[in-house]
């Protein structure tokens, strides 16, 4: 017996929509669902694999607990939730409930459970936290939030109107970032009228298809990207109606890339000056331009700084708050958490963007006797032990805490760490939704309904975390009686008595405010159609969804006040099994989103310009640059790689162990060829890699594959591990000055040949420092 089902592709942070025949338990075939209203039938080869997700041999079915010997023993589920809160418990009584971190909340598919995390965090009195975002975009966020008010004044480019499309260390070839990329690449590339512009050193995907490609030396955007504006100041093809009309600092800008010494700048980025005036002039004369930054600047030396210029790029060409332009987005729920400005780390002092403490610091913050450092963590769909920075630091940094929890669907590195790990159900065996809805003007949420049941043992963590919030003692059953008695009345009288019943019990108790997540599922939660228990959160979304946004949510099909246009669209996210366009926007809307008192855009940043002047004066050789010859971007995305969704090295038909990309003449002069292995060695460790020659690379620069080496069992229970864990081989400290994000795309690295009659016969990874201990499997 075989059904379809409609749902959601959980590999990159388009999430397509998808169709799936389920049969004995497996995805036996999956499409694209031509109803999904941003991805409208596409789909990569990716999601073809979703299987090896689904039916992971390391998936955990029981609460596990580790004993005092490193292994760990099943326990059912009111132990475990009991000694959760216990140990959390214990750790606030003594430091406060600030010593107790939050990590995670979400990977590309699932942001339900980081929403009810919020109720978590709020009954523990946790106030700091993070997640990969502060791996990547808080930096941009710094940006956003100096030129137009806000960090969450996010900007998404328009790229299907676009007349220029910009990419910027960004292959959507391969790792997509807006809707239905490669259809839109191949229609951009196709149109002689159009421009598609790469800056990347490697000839990607996306490189290949462009019309101007400048292979920029890694980590040298800085030059590339100021000498094109400089071009734009020095030759007079700035927007000056746009500038004037909605600009402020304009001339401290000007003044700065008016010194620009563009040919200086066009030799230290390798691109020819003739190349660079071109570009800018294609860019300065269009019609309309879109940009794309991603984590080749994002990751990379003067990362925020590299943001900065490339937004400036849109913003003196006038092409924003238009479309094919660039402009400011509605959203369901704010991504980055709603704190915003002047908070700092407790240890450290690091600068706290939109509530995420940088990535590369949480080890300091917890390796050091400052009687501030965190002491307890819960970590959810996050893997940090893997995918930050420097993970032997980080090992050291979570085996040193007092307390760490981590709820996660399968046995990762991090949950090996743990003293409890809270075996959730999978991503199609619950409701599931993520917060990703970056589109404009038509923005889309899509609530997915389960597809399999969950795996016995398992919970879903809007379950995990109400539990939890209940142990803690967050609230006393009398405070949840009327909206008991309201969710009692929902199904005859619809939402409208239950609404007034939370928001009295709100203000009558304003705790709950912080626990409504866990509030919504236990009241409203028992009453929600099609059993969408987990879904109830929503409803809290929707309202101030509806507040925020309401000529948006109208145009949409969303009208009447505001309850009564937030109570449509949840019930229209509720029935809809293939996403809603929950808002409809006019370019102009933009301009309402711009969050500065005046409504111009502030085009001065004084600390970035001074690092601009700073990064002019070149450096002299370093000693490390004879030590380490070569760029090493660590975490390449290629068709093979889908962040650590899959854990099982099955999954990838191509490019098993995750080969280190490098050019002929570097394979020569090292006297390697294709298959041959290499031995990788930077400040933070070696790894064995076996060599996949590519012309697309510059000589000293090479690549490796993200996700990768990770501990998988094989059929035998034995663990094993394939390919590079990247973060074996990243220094923490290597990071922006300003944002804390790391450079991981510019390693300082060497390499070595390694012969095969002294090679261990496998491809596998040889860090003697990596000594797990030792799981009883259930
Ligand atoms: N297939 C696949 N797709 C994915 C993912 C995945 O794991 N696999 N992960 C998802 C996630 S979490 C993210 S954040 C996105 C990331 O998506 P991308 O940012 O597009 O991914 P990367 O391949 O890491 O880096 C982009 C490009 O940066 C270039 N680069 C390296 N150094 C430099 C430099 O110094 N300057 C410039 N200009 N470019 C440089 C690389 O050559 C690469 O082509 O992908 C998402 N999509
Ligand atoms: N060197 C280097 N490091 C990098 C990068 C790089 O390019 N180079 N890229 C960085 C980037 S951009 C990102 S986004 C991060 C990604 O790294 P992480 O933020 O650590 O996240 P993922 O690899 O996406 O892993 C998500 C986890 O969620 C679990 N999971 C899946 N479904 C569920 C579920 O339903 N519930 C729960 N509770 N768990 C679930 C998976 O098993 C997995 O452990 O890595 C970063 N690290
Ligand atoms: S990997 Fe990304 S682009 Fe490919 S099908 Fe999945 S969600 Fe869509
Ligand atoms: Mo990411």
């Amino acid at each position: 017996m075989s059904s379809w089902h409609k749902t959601a592709c959980i590999l990159c942070s388009q999430n397509c929509g998808i169709e799936v025949e389920v049969q004995d338990g497996h995805l036996v075939k999956i499409h694209g669902d031509k109803d999904h209203p941003a991805s409208q039938g596409y789909a990569c080869e990716k999601a073809q694999r979703l299987d090896y997700y689904q039916n992971a041999r390391d998936r955990i079915s029981r609460p596990l607990r580790r004993r005092k010997d490193g292994t760990f023993e099943a326990v059912d589920w009111d132990t475990a939730i009991a000694g959760v809160a216990a140990g959390f418990q214990a750790v606030k009584s003594h430091h406060g409930g600030e010593a107790i971190f939050h990590y995670g909340g979400g990977g590309q598919g699932n942001h339900l459970g980081g929403a009810y995390g919020r109720a978590t965090r709020a009954a523990l009195g946790s106030i700091y936290g993070s997640n990969a975002l502060a791996q990547e975009k808080t930096g941009e966020f710094w940006v956003d939030g100096k030129l137009f008010g806000r960090p969450r004044c996010h900007t998404v480019p328009d790229l299907e109107h676009a007349e220029v499309a910009v990419f910027i260390g960004k292959n959507p070839w391969q790792s997509h970032g807006f809707p239905r990329a490669r259809a839109v690449l191949r229609e951009i590339a196709a149109d002689p009228k159009r421009c598609l512009v790469v800056i990347d050193p490697r000839r990607t995907e996306t490189a290949d298809l462009a019309h101007h490609h400048l292979q920029v030396k890694p980590g040298t955007d800085v030059f590339c990207l100021s000498a094109l504006l400089a071009v734009m100041v020095q030759e007079k093809l700035c927007n000056a109606a746009f500038v004037s009309q909605h600009t402020r600092g304009f001339e401290a800008l000007a003044t700065v890339l008016g010194g620009v010494d563009v040919a200086q700048h066009a030799q230290r980025c390798g691109i020819a000056v003739e190349t660079l005036r071109t570009v800018a002039r294609r860019i300065a004369s269009a019609a309309s331009v879109a940009t794309l930054e991603d984590l080749g600047i994002q990751q990379a030396p003067h990362s925020t700084l590299n943001s900065y210029l490339e937004k400036l790029l849109y913003l003196l060409t006038g092409n924003f708050g238009r479309t094919g332009t660039m402009n400011i987005h509605t959203r369901l729920v704010s991504l980055g958490g709603g704190r915003e400005g002047g908070r700092t780390t407790p240890v450290g002092g690091h600068r706290i963007i939109t509530g995420l403490v940088p990535a590369n610091v949480i080890p300091d913050e917890i390796l050091t006797d400052h009687p501030k450092r965190f002491r307890a963590m819960l970590v959810e769909s996050a893997n940090p032990a893997h995918s930050l920075a420097d993970s032997a630091r980080m090992r050291q940094a979570l085996g040193a805490l007092e307390f760490l929890v981590v709820v996660d669907v399968a046995m990762t590195e991090t949950a090996r760490l743990a003293h409890y790990v809270l075996p959730a159900s999978s991503q199609y065996e619950k409701w599931e939704a993520t917060f990703f809805n970056l589109e404009f003007p038509n923005n889309v949420f899509h609530l997915r309904a389960p597809v399999f049941p969950p795996l016995p043992g398992t919970l879903p963590e809007a379950e995990i975390h109400t539990r939890l919030v209940k142990a803690l003692g967050a609230w006393n059953t009398e405070q949840l009686a009327p909206l008991h008695a309201a969710a009692a009345r929902v199904p005859k009288e619809g939402r409208g008595p239950y609404a007034q019943a939370f928001f009295s019990a709100v203000a009558e108790h304003p705790q709950l405010m912080g626990l409504a997540p866990a509030v919504l599922y236990e009241t409203l939660g028992p009453v929600m159609p099609h059993g969408a228990r987990d879904a109830a959160v929503l409803w809290g979304a929707t309202q101030t969804c509806a507040m925020a946004f309401p000529d948006s949510l109208q145009r949409a099909g969303f009208d009447g006040d505001t309850m009564e246009a937030g109570d449509k669209l949840f019930e229209a996210i509720l029935n809809s099994r293939s996403g809603v366009v929950f808002t409809v926007d006019e370019p102009a809307e933009t301009w309402k989103r711009v969050d500065h008192p005046d409504g111009r855009i502030m085009l001065d940043i004084p600390e970035l310009l001074e690092e601009l002047a700073k990064a002019a004066v070149p450096p002299a050789v370093t000693a490390e640059q004879h030590t380490f010859p070569f760029v090493l971007a660590a975490g390449e995305r290629r068709t093979s790689t889908a962040n650590t969704i899959f854990r099982d090295p099955a999954w990838r038909k191509k490019d098993a162990h995750g080969a280190l990309r490098m050019c002929p003449q570097d394979a020569q002069a090292l006297g390697v060829v294709d298959g041959s292995r290499v031995k990788v060695t930077t400040q933070a460790g070696s790894a064995l890699a076996v060599v996949e020659v590519s012309d697309t690379l510059l000589p000293g620069h090479i690549t490796l594959p993200n996700g990768l080496g990770l501990d998988f069992p094989d059929v035998h229970g034995t663990s094993a591990v394939r390919g590079v864990a990247v973060n074996e081989l990243t220094s923490s400290a290597h990071r922006d000055w300003l944002a804390g994000t790391p450079w991981h795309k510019h390693v300082p690295a060497r390499l070595e040949r390694v012969d095969a009659a002294t090679a261990d016969g496998s491809a596998q990874r040889i860090f003697e420092s990596v000594k797990y201990p030792i799981i009883t499997w259930l």
